[in-house]
C-alpha cells in the first residue's frame, strides 16, 4: 500500500471541549504520524475559500458561521492509505449514522459539529494540504 498525506482538521467542537489530543491519539493508534499541525481561528474568507465545493448547498452559510466560531487544529496525517484510513476511522459524517468506535461516534455533537474533516479523495488532500501549509512547514 502506498504512503499517503492528507489534511486533517480538529473542528471548533473538538477545541471547545479540550479534545485535541484525544482526538491525536486516534490517529496515531491507527498508524497515522502527524507531520505538520497549527493551530488557527480561520476568517470567514478562509473557510468560504476551503469550503467552496459547498457554497451551492444549503447548509453553507451555517458551515462557515461554526468553523469560524472557535479555534481548530490543521495538520497533515501521513501513514498507508492515509486518505481512506483516516475517512474509516472519522466515521460517517452525521454521528448518527456513524460506526461504534469512530472519531465521530464516539465525539461528534451533530452532523455539523461533527468534531473532525479529513480530505475525500488522493487529489483532494493535496490540494487541501498546499492550502495550509508551505512544503518547510511538512517535516515527515
Ligand atoms: P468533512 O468534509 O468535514 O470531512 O466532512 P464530510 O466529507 O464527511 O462531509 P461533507 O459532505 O464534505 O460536508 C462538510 C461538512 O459540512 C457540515 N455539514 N452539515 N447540516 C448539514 O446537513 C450538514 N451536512 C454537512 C459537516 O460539518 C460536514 O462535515
Ligand atoms: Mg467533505
Amino acid at each position: 500500500m502506498a504512503i499517503e498525506r492528507t489534511l486533517s482538521i480538529l473542528k471548533p467542537d473538538a477545541t471547545r471541549r479540550n479534545l485535541t489530543g484525544k482526538i491525536n491519539a486516534r490517529f496515531e493508534e491507527a498508524g497515522l504520524r502527524i507531520i505538520a499541525q497549527r493551530r488557527i481561528l480561520m476568517s470567514e474568507a478562509i473557510a468560504g475559500q476551503f469550503y467552496a465545493v459547498h457554497r451551492e448547498r444549503p447548509f453553507f452559510k451555517d458551515l462557515v458561521s461554526f468553523m469560524t466560531s472557535g479555534p481548530v487544529v490543521v495538520q497533515v496525517l501521513e501513514g498507508e492509505n492515509a486518505v481512506a484510513k483516516n475517512r474509516e476511522i472519522m466515521g460517517a459524517t452525521n454521528p448518527a449514522n456513524a460506526a461504534p468506535g469512530t472519531i465521530r461516534k464516539d465525539f461528534a455533537e451533530s452532523i455539523e459539529a461533527n468534531s473532525v474533516h479529513g480530505s475525500d479523495s488522493l487529489e483532494n488532500a493535496a490540494i487541501e494540504v498546499a492550502f495550509f501549509f508551505a512544503t518547510s512547514e511538512i517535516v515527515a
